[in-house]
């Protein structure tokens, strides 16, 4: 008589496995946002330089074949509205402090306007005072001087070229190594430079996977790729460039080629990960620094403008994160930003941040879409200005130069104004190809728009603490090459550095 209930027990204990281990099941494939916050997971964040968003081929590009960011793109989130700023360093300052460019003095790509402010606190830095171990792989483009390279700015392995590009020699402090090339590039490793052998960006895969090796083991890590690679000079690997000729018009089959390249680098990497068991640990961020560049020639996406302008096709940007068993993948079509991912990675790695910090940020934790796309995501307003304009002018002739202010539906750009605003207004979410300005019809919107844009330029304006600092006489990485390897500057590194012969620094008429 006994038998007959302890056989019950027994069944019902066995259920109660069953069910458990099925809800444990549930709760590891796609965990509830309170449980992605404080996870620590490893962070790579991958960024490449002048891909735009529609040179990708799950983005409709007709010509290009990226098998690996499409992998990426099918297995991760990924942000369809997000945008950056319109060229290299201000996404860059933006991407590291979660605020605008300016407020960190970043206002250009050379002429130390290049070089983010002192004071600001990055990313990096939290990250590594709260365990991580914290690595960079390539491009800095924050300020070349030793006081602003990322070994002071929160990254205990460095691996980086100068300036803005291998080879780069502008006046002032932004430049690279004398006579650098993409192959077998010399690259600042730590205190001392390095010849490296191979191409950049498979330098910087490699020698960030072996890095991660070495340091995974006690620590999770931040590891920040940074390609060079596609941004101009082209110089691409002969068996890359080979993918695509007579496909294109020449010289486009290198920049696909190297784009090419970039994408067997993520196969390299998503192969090193799933061969470790670390995909349910890692978080892989892929994303592009500003719109199209030589790729908007053959696809831009529907959009208006590209790299250095302020309408779509200047800041929309491949964002794609994957974190298996942890973010359900598909698309997330809030309205997003690069100043996001600094508050979102705070909060899935639980580092602590100051108030003041905190209360800096322009940008809010993406964790809620993570989650899923419909999460609740109030609406926001986002500021674009390209910067550039001459040195020694004052920003206020340029307040109006190609700048935008963004609402989800609407887009307010002033292309081509100076001291005063030429507006157009555009309904992104009817038009998104920006071909119908509807600002006459929208007295009011204009009006609410450009109140924010007034309140933000004096909020910012501050900010901007590298207008008049003096040029340095030289680049310092071509000086400490030359105390390392000997030699000196050539002729044309002379005229480069000097700002009455650079064509890049000519000025431009104020207005
Ligand atoms: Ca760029």
């Amino acid at each position: 008589m006994a038998a007959f209930p302890f056989r019950l027990v027994l069944s019902r204990c066995g259920m109660l496995r069953c069910l458990l281990a099925v809800l444990l099941a549930w709760v590891s494939t796609v965990a509830s946002p309170a449980q992605l916050a404080g996870r620590r997971p490893n962070l790579i964040v991958i960024l490449t330089d002048d891909q735009g968003y529609g040179d990708l081929s799950a983005h409709g590009n007709p010509v290009l074949q990226t098998p690996y960011l499409d992998r990426l793109h099918r297995e991760g989130a990924r942000f369809t509205d997000f945008h950056v700023s319109p060229t290299c360093a201000p996404t860059r300052a933006a991407l590291w402090t979660g605020r605008h460019e300016f407020r960190s003095g970043v206002s250009h790509t050379i002429l130390e306007r290049e070089r983010l402010a002192l004071e600001a606190v990055t990313l990096a830095d939290v990250l590594r005072r709260a365990g991580y171990a914290t690595g960079i792989f390539g491009k800095w483009h924050l300020g070349d001087e030793k006081r602003h390279r990322p070994d002071r700015r929160g990254f205990e392995e460095i691996l980086i070229h100068g300036g803005g590009g291998i080879g780069q020699t502008y006046p002032g402090s932004c430049g690279d190594v004398s006579g650098n090339a993409y192959q077998d590039p010399v690259l600042l490793h730590n205190r001392r430079f390095e010849k490296t052998s191979g191409y950049c960006t498979d330098v910087y895969f490699s020698r960030a996977m072996a890095w991660m090796d070495r340091v995974r083991p006690r620590r999770p890590f931040l590891a920040y790729i940074s390609c060079n690679a596609p941004h101009v000079p082209w110089q691409v690997r002969a068996e890359d460039a080979a993918r695509y000729e007579g496909r294109v018009k020449p010289p486009l089959e290198k920049f696909m080629g190297m784009v090419a390249n970039i994408d067997d680098n993520v196969g390299r990497l998503l192969d090193w990960l799933e061969a470790r068991g670390l995909e349910r640990e890692t978080l892989v961020i892929f994303m592009t620094d500003n719109g199209a560049d030589g790729g908007s020639m053959v696809f831009n996406a529907g959009m208006r403008g590209k790299k250095g302008t302020a309408y779509l096709g200047g800041t929309r940007a491949v964002s794609l994160w994957r974190w298996s068993g942890m973010i359900k993948p598909g698309d997330r079509r809030g309205l997003t930003a690069h100043l996001d991912v600094f508050p979102t990675l705070v909060e899935l790695t639980g580092a602590r941040v100051s108030r003041r910090v905190r209360e800096g940020w322009d940008g809010r934790s993406l964790v809620p879409l993570l989650e899923r796309d419909g999460a609740d995501w109030p609406e926001r307003t986002l500021f674009t200005h390209v910067g550039r304009w001459p040195k020694g002018t004052p920003p206020e002739h340029w307040k109006y130069k190609a700048c935008s202010v963004r609402e989800s539906r609407w887009q307010m750009v002033s292309a081509d104004g100076g001291r005063e605003p030429r507006w157009q207004l555009f309904d992104v979410g009817t038009d998104p190809g920006q071909q119908r300005d509807v600002s006459a019809s929208q007295p009011e919107v204009v009006a609410r728009l450009a109140a924010r844009y007034e309140v933000w330029w004096a909020d910012v304006r501050v900010g901007l603490v590298n207008e008049d600092v003096p040029l340095a006489e030289t680049n310092p990485f071509k000086v400490e090459a030359w105390r390392q390897f000997g030699g000196g500057p050539t002729e044309e590194d002379r005229r480069l550095m000097d700002v009455r012969f650079n064509p890049a620094t000519a000025p431009g008429p104020a207005r």
